[in-house]
């Protein structure tokens, strides 16, 4: 069994922040843990934009704090995120994620599972690993 805490997390390199700040990425189970996903907290900072496409990974999420928008590129819908929502990109949605008057709080599992500390690239990709 696998019991971590937050905390053993935060500050350490588990800790990924997005390179132009728009959000923090806490890796609370990675691939090595080899449960088939990852399961990250992420803060999503209030008014803020990222662009996100991960071509390599499914991913679902799940708001429990603040709020935001998602705006689905294909169709141009526009989404509210707030605690109790969730969404899931299903087919490898090309999104931006919006920070709204408040940091968002949201725990997002990703499959395959991200292998540690990986970052956004200029196009809002996961590389795939292996
Ligand atoms: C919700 C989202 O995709 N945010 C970007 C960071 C990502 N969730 C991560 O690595 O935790």
């Amino acid at each position: 069994m696998i019991v971590r805490d937050i905390k053993q997390i935060i500050g350490t390199p588990k800790e990924v922040f997005a390179k132009e700040g728009q959000w923090i990425s806490r890796r609370m189970l990675l691939k090595d843990d080899k449960m088939g996903f990852s399961f990250h907290e992420t803060i999503i900072k209030a008014n803020t934009k990222t662009h996100i496409h991960y071509k390599n990974h499914l991913e679902a999420v799940y708001c429990v704090e603040g709020n935001g928008k998602i705006e689905d590129l294909k169709t141009g819908k526009v989404y509210e995120i707030y605690n109790g929502a969730m969404y899931a990109l299903n087919n490898h949605d090309e999104h931006n994620l919006y920070g709204g008057s408040e940091d968002m709080r949201l725990i997002c599992v990703f499959n395959p599972p991200i292998k540690g500390t990986e970052n956004h690239d200029e196009n809002g990709v996961y590389p795939l690993e292996d």
